[in-house]
C-alpha cells in the first residue's frame, strides 16, 4: 500500500506525488495557509502548507470540534474517540489521540510545507475528521513524553495560535 509514495515527514519534490483523489479536505488557517487531507485506501495523506509562525515546532493537532468562528478556546480537547491518552503520530489507537499529528517544523522564514500519511485519520466512516477542526500550538508537543499529568492530555504545547475547520472538497 502506498509504495509509490516515498517518503514520510519530510520536504519533497511536489512533481512526483500521485494525488490521492478519492476524498478531500482541507482545513484553511487565516493569514497562515493549510492543510490538505486525503484519504485513500485506509489512509489518509495531510500536505502541510503554512507560512507565517515562529521558527522551531509548534504542537499540531485535530480537535474536537469545528467552531473556529467562536476561536481557537472553543473547539474542545484533541479529537479522542477511543478514549487514550496524549501521545505522538507514531504512537498506536491505544497510545494517542486519533488527532495527535505531532508537530510542524517551522523554518528560519516562518515556513512548514510537510507531507506524511496517518492510518487513524479518516474523512470517512464513524470517526471522520470532517468539520472538526486543526489547531497549531505556541510549543513543541511532548507526544506524551513529557513525564507529567498534562503530557499525557495536551502534550504540553501550550496556547493555541491559530487554527481552522477541516471542510470537505466538494469537486465539480
Ligand atoms: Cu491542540
Ligand atoms: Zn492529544
Amino acid at each position: 500500500m502506498l509504495n509509490h509514495i516515498k517518503f514520510s515527514v519530510m520536504k519533497m519534490d511536489w512533481g512526483i506525488i500521485e494525488p490521492f483523489d478519492d476524498m478531500e479536505a482541507i482545513a484553511e488557517i487565516k493569514n497562515h495557509g493549510y492543510i490538505k487531507f486525503e484519504e485513500k485506501d485506509n489512509e489518509t495523506l495531510i500536505t502541510v502548507d503554512v507560512y507565517g509562525f515562529k521558527e522551531g515546532k509548534h504542537g499540531f493537532h485535530i480537535h474536537e470540534k469545528g467552531t473556529v468562528d467562536k476561536g481557537c478556546g472553543s473547539l474542545c480537547a484533541h479529537y479522542n474517540p477511543f478514549k487514550a491518552n496524549h501521545g505522538g503520530p507514531q504512537d498506536n489507537r491505544k497510545n494517542r489521540h486519533v488527532g495527535d499529528l505531532g508537530n510542524i517544523d517551522v523554518d528560519e522564514n516562518g515556513i512548514c510545507k510537510m507531507r506524511f500519511v496517518d492510518k487513524l485519520v479518516k474523512l470517512s466512516g464513524e470517526y471522520s475528521i470532517l468539520n472538526r477542526s486543526v489547531v497549531i500550538h505556541e510549543d513543541e508537543d511532548d507526544l506524551g513524553k513529557g513525564g507529567d499529568k498534562e503530557s499525557l492530555r495536551t502534550g504540553n504545547a501550550g496556547k493555541r495560535i491559530a487554527c481552522g475547520k477541516i471542510e470537505k472538497i466538494t469537486k465539480n
